[in-house]
């Protein structure tokens, strides 16, 4: 199975793609979480990636599909992944499709959230880049440069639109009960 978690920061992807990979043992790749060790490990790239984090703009789309392809090397098309937080815009989608097949992606679990509460998750939260007007200016980026994502797998017919409001384990429901049922947009 080949399934992407989209949705806004702070909307829950790395939470539940957490439970969803042990679930149906996939193999969980995070961009979000490759970026930070790379940065934290002081690598040449998570230095150059460390400045647009922490303004809370998108990694350059060299540097983030330089760290993919370490992590696909190998990866067969029976190679279950979950991709969370990639592709992130049209231009990373496209990468991906060229990598893996226009139709190699199953599912896209949509997770939706409104501003209010992403904002009151991730203060309570408390990383780094969850500063408020770091965090406003995440939205801004989703809505101008992610979030076209959405029609993009819509017109593929893989969208799983999700309310992702409610407990950890409610929403986990809700995504496995859209990956079985096939609940389309
Ligand atoms: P990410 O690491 O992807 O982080 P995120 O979008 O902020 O959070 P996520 O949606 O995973 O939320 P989480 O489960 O943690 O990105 C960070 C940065 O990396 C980006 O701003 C960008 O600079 C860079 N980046 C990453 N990928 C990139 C790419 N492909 N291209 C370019 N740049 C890229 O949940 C948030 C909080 O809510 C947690 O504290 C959690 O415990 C809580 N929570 C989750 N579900 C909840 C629920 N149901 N109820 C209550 N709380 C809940």
């Amino acid at each position: 199975m080949h399934v992407i978690l989209l949705g806004p920061p702070g909307a829950g992807k790395g939470t539940q793609a957490e439970l969803l990979a042990a679930a149906n043992d996939l193999v969980h790749l995070s961009t979000g979480d490759l970026l930070r060790t790379a940065v934290s490990a002081g690598t040449e790239l998570g230095l150059q990636a460390k400045g647009a984090m922490d303004r809370g703009e998108l990694v350059p789309d060299a540097l983030v599909l330089a760290l993919l392809a370490e992590r696909f090397d190998g990866a067969g098309p029976d190679t279950g992944f979950l991709l969370d937080g990639f592709p992130r815009n049209v231009s990373q989608a496209e990468a991906l499709g060229q990598k893996f097949g226009e139709d190699a992606i199953e599912h896209v679990v949509h997770l939706q959230l409104d501003d209010e509460e992403i904002l009151r998750r991730l203060l309570a939260r408390g990383r780094e880049d969850d500063d408020e007007a770091v965090i406003r200016n995440r939205l801004n980026v989703y809505r101008n440069e992610t979030s076209p994502l959405v029609e993009w797998y819509r017109t593929r017919s893989v969208l799983r639109p999700i309310d992702a409001t409610g407990t950890i384990e409610d929403v986990h429901d809700r995504v496995l009960r859209s990956l079985t049922r096939g609940t389309k947009a």
